[in-house]
């Protein structure tokens, strides 16, 4: 079964997204998931340029084989750009595999480990009504684990806060700039929690997103104070390429950490996983050189009791979307699936066929990874500028946002 295409489709019906588009001389079509929030021409390039050239001709069976020819032969090796170039092969040639073999990707992943993926939502609000309503609203969607942000007092704009459909990545010429304060931050969030808690009761599930923005002791002692709550898990607590800092975290509490979604390969996780310094992986397998080596890191991590939290926002497309489920169900570690459902206009280009039911999401059972990129849809909607914002402390230094 030999390449004779690979096609890179930038198209940007709600949001960016970048979709490699690979076919065999049997007509088969496998899809990745290229999709990197701010900077996707620059894995456009990678693969247009040096990556989609060399795979025509190539046998599509040769997943390994592929991944690594990619990896040890571009010399310069790791980096989100690298990895989710190879992500989308990856995911392309396992779609393509399973379809060949006429059955749902999952099942060359070792099949069905559990009957559907326990699913989290993200409810938000600039206050502490506005909060609650979105919780129940996202109840009524069937969701059973929920990821709490709220505004901070004396704060303008802040991360994960919508009303309605949230993208990050503004389509703007430059980088919207946000305000942050890290001890107004860690005055209130210990009361939301309390609250939220008050009001729903102690079993659901709850989440946490720092986004990278606390120094490690500011983390240790959110955990700490956070810990009568009971949170499911506290994510990106302190900027976690500081492996190191993550063991001062852990000696102050026991709030379950996750951390992960801007690495992209093992060699980002080996100390956290090696010394039990987080409880699950972030990463999507659209960032991580896909299915071939988030599964590995994955693997690696269930022999440490760190379980998966996939990686499931909107700017994961339906494809990378599809390639985390169906890892997911066979994976014996799996812990939660993020999940944000992306808009019409993206379902309209992408038509996927997994399903979110009482709570917990499927892949679904068509041969491969079960998603058709439409691609008279797609050219309706051309790329756009867009760029994450970058936040600023209160004396104008930039911070992580
Ligand atoms: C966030 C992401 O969902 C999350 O956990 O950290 O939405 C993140 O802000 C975006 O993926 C950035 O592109
Ligand atoms: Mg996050």
């Amino acid at each position: 079964m030999i390449i004779e295409s690979a096609e890179v489709v930038v198209t940007s019906p709600d949001r960016n997204f970048v979709t490699l588009r690979v076919t065999t001389d049997d007509g088969l079509v496998g899809l990745g998931d290229a999709t990197l929030n701010g900077r996707e021409q620059s894995v456009v390039a990678y693969l247009a340029e040096h990556v989609a050239p060399l795979l025509i001709g190539r046998d599509a069976h040769r997943i390994e084989d592929t991944w690594q020819f990619l990896y040890r032969g571009a010399y310069w090796r790791r980096g989100p750009v690298t990895m989710a170039a190879i992500a989308a092969v990856d995911v392309a040639l396992w779609d393509i595999k399973a379809q060949a073999a006429g059955m749902p990707l999952y099942q060359l992943l070792g099949g069905a480990s559990r009957s559907g993926l326990l699913a989290y939502g993200h409810a938000s609000g600039p206050d502490l009504p506005s909060l609650f309503e979105e919780i129940r609203r996202l109840r009524g969607d069937g969701y059973r684990a929920i990821r709490v942000q709220t505004s901070v007092p004396g704060l303008d704009k802040i991360y994960g806060i919508s009303t309605g459909h949230y993208e990050p990545a503004g389509r703007v010429p430059a980088p919207v700039e946000e305000d942050w304060d890290s001890r107004s931050y860690l005055r209130h969030m210990p009361g939301v929690f309390e609250a939220v808690r008050a009001e729903f009761g102690p079993e659901l599930p709850l989440l946490h997103d720092v986004h990278h923005r606390l120094t490690p002791i500011q983390a240790a002692r959110l955990g700490k104070a956070l810990e009568p709550y009971d949170l499911f898990w506290l994510e990106d607590c302190t900027p976690a390429e500081d492996q190191e800092a993550l063991r001062l975290v852990r000696q102050h509490t026991t709030t379950p950490l996750a951390i992960g979604e801007v690495f992209n390969t093992v060699h980002d996780y080996r100390t956290l996983i090696a010394d039990r310094l987080i409880d699950y992986v972030r990463s999507a397998v659209t960032h991580t050189g896909g299915i071939t080596h988030l599964k590995r890191i994955l693997e690696y991590a269930g022999q440490y009791g760190i379980r998966s939290g996939i990686h499931g926002p909107t700017d994961i497309s339906p494809v990378g979307m599809a390639a985390s489920l169906h890892l997911g169900l066979a994976l014996h570690n799996f812990g939660i699936q993020e999940y944000m459902k992306h808009g019409a206009r993206t379902d309209e280009v992408f038509q996927q066929s997994f399903t979110f039911v009482d709570g917990l999401l499927h892949p679904g059972s068509q041969p491969g990874l079960g998603v058709r990129l439409d691609l008279s849809s797609a050219k309706k909607y051309p790329y756009q500028t867009a760029y994450l914002p970058i936040n600023r402390l209160k004396d104008g230094t930039v911070h992580d946002w």
